[in-house]
């Protein structure tokens, strides 16, 4: 009686059990969608200068001028770099090692390196950028030479300021970086690109292009030396592999932020706008990475010099006073593709909550419409894309690479415990 009334009683518990349990795989489930948003954080540092997203493995990196920060696709911290006595500017992500390459200024010592940052040892808040291991530098020495340049030939190089006929071409040192193809030639190698700031500057007529520096970073493993801020080293190539010109007017600081999209072969130059009265000063400048570089004599130069000029993209605005192109998005303190047409784009501002201003940034997913005046558009609810699955093929991602399961199986729970706010049925 007892075992029968026992049966009875557990064969629907149990078949209700195994009915929950198999119930989810058995339905189709949605698969989990990147976030509309992502949070950066409240920082005690400088403002946000540029993003890098690692989309296999779920983690997003965040410049917040003197540290690192990353985080997990959902916002949660994973770890911090800190103690950087420079300016950490624009980052990316580089598929093909797995690390993350960053601008870094010490504008007082005339030294510009890239930092590179050996991301997967990031593992808890306050890692020091000197000691941990973590951070090397390469040297960027034309950088060094054009920020110095005594372009008055008064034998004063006047140091950090815009309001100096010194600096070639304008220079403050650089900020956007993006891996990508070189110019004119997008089936080829990724190289890294670094452009430069450029000094506000109305009252010089050389300072009307953005400058892009090329590099092969595959030979860099001879360069890389640890950080050394209070002794600055100055290990790097000789020589960039290209320079590149950009005319779209004299910008704030030049390219704020730059970043290569592999599946519209765009790059995209967000900016500080300018204030020259005969240029449209938009936000965002595109450059079609097909368009072939042309040597051709620079403008404005206080001596004849030739140099090789991009074209802006042939779409967006078309300024009918210099026919430079454009958009006006705000694309300055953070722009990166995720692929098929999305974006993450960074959104700043002061978080006052604790009492005490603090840095802060909110990540939104962004679709490119190439639409004017903006460019993008925010992705609605229930359209957000589909996250990478790990065992996806990458191009690019050596095969060996691993999938820490724990970030992306939690970055997955994550996803589904928000429930409808993560995905819908049209997300998939
Ligand atoms: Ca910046
Ligand atoms: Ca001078
Ligand atoms: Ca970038």
């Amino acid at each position: 009686m007892r075992s029968r009334f026992l049966a009875s009683v557990l064969a629907p518990v149990l078949l209700a059990t195994s009915a929950v349990v198999v119930a989810p795989s058995a339905a189709a489930e949605p698969a989990p969608t990147y976030p509309l948003t992502i949070d950066s954080g409240s920082w005690d540092a400088g403002h946000i200068q540029g993003i890098a997203i690692d989309e296999k493995n779920g983690y997003v990196y965040h410049s917040f001028t003197e540290m690192l920060v990353k985080t997990d696709l959902q916002g949660n911290v994973i770890g911090t770099v800190e103690g950087f006595t420079g300016h950490l500017g624009d980052l990316d992500f580089n598929p093909e090692d797995g690390r993350v390459y960053g601008s870094l200024e010490y504008k007082d010592e005339e030294s510009f390196y890239i930092a590179i940052f050996d991301v997967d040892k990031i593992n808890k808040s306050g890692m020091d950028a000197e000691g941990s291991g973590i951070v090397s530098a390469v040297y960027l020495e034309e950088v060094v030479e054009d920020f110095t340049a005594d372009m008055n030939g008064d034998g004063v190089f006047d140091g950090n300021i815009a309001d100096t006929p010194d600096h070639r071409y304008g220079a403050s040192g650089i900020d956007g970086v993006s891996f990508g193809p070189a110019f004119g030639n997008p089936a080829g190698e990724q190289k890294l690109m670094v452009a430069y700031g450029i000094y506000e500057n109305n009252r010089r007529d050389d300072n009307n292009y953005q400058v892009i520096l090329e590099y092969d970073t595959s030979e860099w493993s001879q360069y890389e030396k640890p950080l050394t801020q209070a002794n600055p080293h100055q290990s790097g190539p000789a020589d960039e592999d290209g320079k590149y010109f950009v005319p779209t007017g004299n910008t704030r600081y030049g390219v704020q932020n730059l970043s290569y999209d592999e599946s519209s072969g765009l790059w995209y130059m967000g900016v500080y706008r300018g204030s020259k009265p005969e240029f449209p000063n938009y936000g965002l400048y595109v450059v079609d990475g097909v368009s072939q570089p042309e040597l051709t004599e620079l403008e404005g130069q206080p001596v004849e010099e030739s140099g090789l000029v991009v074209p802006l993209a042939d779409m967006g605005i078309v300024h009918p006073g210099t026919g430079i192109t454009g958009f006006e998005d705000k694309a300055d303190v953070g722009i990166e593709p995720i692929g098929d047409g999305y974006f993450y784009i960074a959104e700043d501002f002061d978080d006052v909550s604790s009492g005490e201003k603090r840095e802060s940034a909110t990540l939104h997913l962004m679709e490119w419409t190439g639409d004017t005046p903006l460019g993008f558009q925010k992705v609605p609810e229930g359209d957000a894309p589909a996250l990478p699955q790990p065992d996806e093929e990458v191009p690019g991602l050596s095969s060996g690479k691993s999938f820490p399961g724990s970030s992306m199986s939690s970055s997955v729970f994550d996803a589904l415990l928000q429930g409808s706010d993560g995905f819908s049925s049209s997300s998939f």
